[in-house]
């Protein structure tokens, strides 16, 4: 099995620190993937922000950083967070599809959606990550399994549905409204709070640095839906510094 520390956290069921990239350069990556080995708190993910990162999804963006991060043994999972956010779900699911499938094709271990509100858009965030018959991936590159250390794009095809994870937003009014349904929705790994749309979305302050006190009742109610239902729970520790998932 190809390394994907992230995943090795989640079997151990282990707190997953990880880091927050949103600029490019592929020595630069390299160089914070090799820095993370070894860090007190293991760190066992990066996650590439394509949403509000200055870190373009294609050409010469994720795709170099991903091969960057996953050239280091033992190193972290690369994770994209890509630009389309939930709301372009529909009439064929616009962004939402077509990015996962660029993010996943460059080798990354798992995708990050932003402002997912409703089970119907986390199941199609599902559909579009993994392979038929769970979902409508499609298949075809020649790259996705170099990234992952692997052989054969057969062998990727049967490791990729187990393996590569699905993580979705919370950061709208309507997403707090409708979690208990999206974190049942199988396939989805877990919740990612977003402290700042979420803070707006609700009518709140952004955080600064914490959230407003109602902001973070609402983001411990949201831990108890994900565990709840079985899925992890990601929340920033301090914004910009570090993250993690319960
Ligand atoms: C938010 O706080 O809304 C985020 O998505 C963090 O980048
Ligand atoms: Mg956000």
């Amino acid at each position: 099995m190809a390394a994907h520390a992230l995943l090795n956290a989640f079997k151990a069921n282990k707190p997953a620190f990880g880091t927050w990239l949103t600029t490019g350069g592929f020595v630069h990556a390299r160089s914070l993937a090799r820095a993370l080995i070894g860090t007190p708190q293991q760190q066992s993910w990066i996650m590439l922000d394509c949403e509000h990162g200055l870190l373009p999804l294609n050409p010469a963006g994720a795709t170099e950083v991903i091969a960057a991060i996953h050239g280091v043994r033992d190193g972290p999972s690369a994770l994209v967070r890509i630009p389309a956010t939930g709301h372009g779900v529909g009439n064929g699911s616009e962004g939402v599809n077509w990015q996962i499938k660029y993010a996943l094709d460059a080798g990354a271990r798992g995708v990050l959606v932003p402002m997912v509100s409703t089970p119907a858009q986390a199941r199609e965030v599902v559909i579009s990550s993994r392979f038929p018959p769970v979902g409508r991936r499609g298949f075809g590159s020649p790259y996705t399994q170099e990234n992952w250390d692997i052989q054969t794009a057969g062998e990727y095809l049967n490791v990729a549905n187990e393996s590569v994870v699905v993580l979705v937003q919370i950061e709208t009014r309507e997403g707090v409204q409708n979690v208990q349904a999206i974190a049942e929705v199988d396939g989805i790994d877990g919740l990612f709070i977003g402290p700042y749309d979420l803070s707006i979305s609700l009518g709140y302050p952004p955080p600064s640095p914490d959230p407003h006190p109602q902001v973070e009742q609402v983001i411990q109610d949201i831990l108890t839906v994900a565990h709840k239902a079985g899925k992890k729970w990601c929340v920033f520790l301090k914004m910009y510094l570090g993250m993690r998932i319960l």
